[in-house]
């Protein structure tokens, strides 16, 4: 991959203001000072520029200074975690970490099926498929069943306290909200996830990196 641009440069992250796994990284770097530009680029659109970053077209891509590129968002986040000593996201502990990343992989699945949905509704009418919507969204509902039972009545996933599980489930919940409203009441569903996410969006992390339109 040739670097996208010349060295020596401030560190960027690609990506759009609605996708949930730039918003995982837009909150990690938050929460740990990590200083970068944003550079809006939306990978449907016509001229897009992420293919140059990312042969997988794919937001979010971190560039570092040299130019490399880095994708995607779980390994933008390990390396975000590891280049500054600030407020430590993954565990040190490999059993702690393992559990951690396993929350990550949840939220992201949530994602994964929820942005599914959301492309074939997206389709003209006659294209769509219902089987493969109710598919994707039954894997929604059934992840958010067992995050629900996971977090039970405590504060954090991890007993560890605050970690990248809460910062991935939090952007999945966000997500929801922004694109599901009303369709997905998982509010109403689990009351518990819904206080989570309350608390998270009281912080500046969170509340800077809200969904928009
Ligand atoms: C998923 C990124 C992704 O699906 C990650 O970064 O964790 N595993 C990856 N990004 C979407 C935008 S959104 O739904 O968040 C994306 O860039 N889609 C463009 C495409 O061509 O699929």
């Amino acid at each position: 991959m040739k670097p996208a641009h010349s060295a020596n440069h401030k560190m960027q992250l690609i990506g759009s203001l609605t996708s949930p796994f730039v918003r995982k990284v837009r909150v990690v770097a938050a929460e740990k000072h990590i200083d970068y530009e944003l550079v809006l680029d939306a990978p449907w659109s016509a001229d897009t520029r992420v293919p140059d970053y990312n042969p997988l077209g794919k937001v979010p891509v971190w560039v570092l200074e040299d130019g490399k590129t880095l994708f995607d968002s779980r390994v933008i986040v390990e390396y975000l975690d590891g280049i500054s000593p600030v407020a430590h996201l993954l565990p040190k502990d490999a059993r702690a970490r393992i559990a951690v990343r396993r929350w990550e992989a949840l939220a992201d699945g949530i994602c994964d099926a929820a942005a599914l949905v959301y492309l074939e509704r997206k389709r003209p009418e006659e294209q769509r498929n219902p089987e493969w919507i109710a598919r994707q969204l039954g894997k929604v509902r059934a992840a958010l069943e067992v995050l629900s039972e996971e977090l039970d009545k405590r504060d954090w996933l991890y007993e560890g306290g605050f970690s990248l599980a809460e910062i991935a489930v939090g952007c999945a919940l966000g997500y929801l909200e922004f694109r599901f409203e009303g369709e997905i009441d998982w509010r109403r569903d689990h009351p518990n996830l819904s206080e989570l996410y309350d608390r998270l969006m009281q912080r500046p992390s969170f509340k800077d990196t809200a969904p928009v339109a």
